[in-house]
């Protein structure tokens, strides 16, 4: 058991700038920490990998690092190619050293969830293939259980079955799938994989089995997978509104 502080209280009270400001000291003190010569690292997806990834181009650039760099989404590509990173794939490089991704809520066992941004299908592969994912973010992000602070689990599904897996695991487990819309809402999310995006509405408890429920969901026809990385996390970086870092 962990003894860790953790802030969910009043979220909607921290500004935008102090939670870009938490974002990327978390970020910068895992590259510092994690990168060295040599390493085939996963880079993941959102706004904190922008600031690891800022990071990790300086240091390359400084310290005349050879990294590649597999992505997890078009966006970490993008954000790859951009910085001048050296761009591999899986495919090549199958086995990778390090892994740096953000998440949308860690519990106190490292236990995630992920795919707010819709990545979560090529950032579990990435992940599941690295000796060591870290975990970077802001301190909304550190829980005390899953669905605690963020109370929604997405899920990856083919299209064709959504409603089906909608009702079941509906049926099965309570709570409520939304099926993600584009952000102009004129049709569905589709994710890099040409998949759908459901949005599971779910109030678990410090008892929650997530574990046994993450399996029981990817046992469904149809269901890609979720955004629950169980036990996948190694270690984790939380920007805090003074500017420290907690590490857990
Ligand atoms: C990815 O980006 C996702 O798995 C997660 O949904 C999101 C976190 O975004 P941010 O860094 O913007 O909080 O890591």
């Amino acid at each position: 058991a962990r003894n860790i502080k953790i802030l969910t209280k009043n979220l909607g009270t921290y500004s935008k700038m102090s939670l870009e400001s938490a974002k990327k000291t978390a970020a910068e003190q895992a590259v510092n920490e994690h990168v060295k010569d040599n390493l085939k690292i996963g880079i993941g997806s959102g706004s904190t990998i922008v600031y690891a990834v800022n990071r990790l181009a300086e240091r390359v650039k400084s310290e005349n690092l050879n990294v590649i760099c597999i992505p997890t989404s078009f966006q970490a590509k993008q954000l790859i190619l951009s910085k001048d990173l050296k761009l591999g794939e899986l495919e090549t490089y199958p086995e990778l050293d390090l892994a740096i991704d953000g998440a949308d809520e860690c519990d106190i066992d490292l236990n995630c969830i992920k795919g707010g941004g819709g990545c979560l299908l090529q950032e579990k592969i990435v992940a599941f293939n690295a000796k060591y994912l870290v975990i970077v973010a802001d301190h909304t992000k550190n829980s005390e259980f899953l669905t605690f602070n963020y109370k929604k689990i997405p899920i990856e599904v083919s299209p064709m079955a959504y409603v089906a897996i909608k009702n079941r695991v509906e049926s099965l487990f309570g709570g409520e799938l939304k099926l993600r819309m584009a952000l102009a809402k004129a049709g569905p999310c589709v994710t890099d994989n040409g998949n759908f995006i459901l949005d599971w509405f779910f109030e678990g408890s410090s008892k929650t089995d997530f574990d046994g429920i993450n399996r029981a969901i990817q046992m469904i026809p149809g269901v890609v997978d979720t955004g629950l990385f169980i036990g996948m996390a190694k270690q984790a970086y939380f920007g805090m509104p003074d500017g420290s870092v907690i590490e857990k």
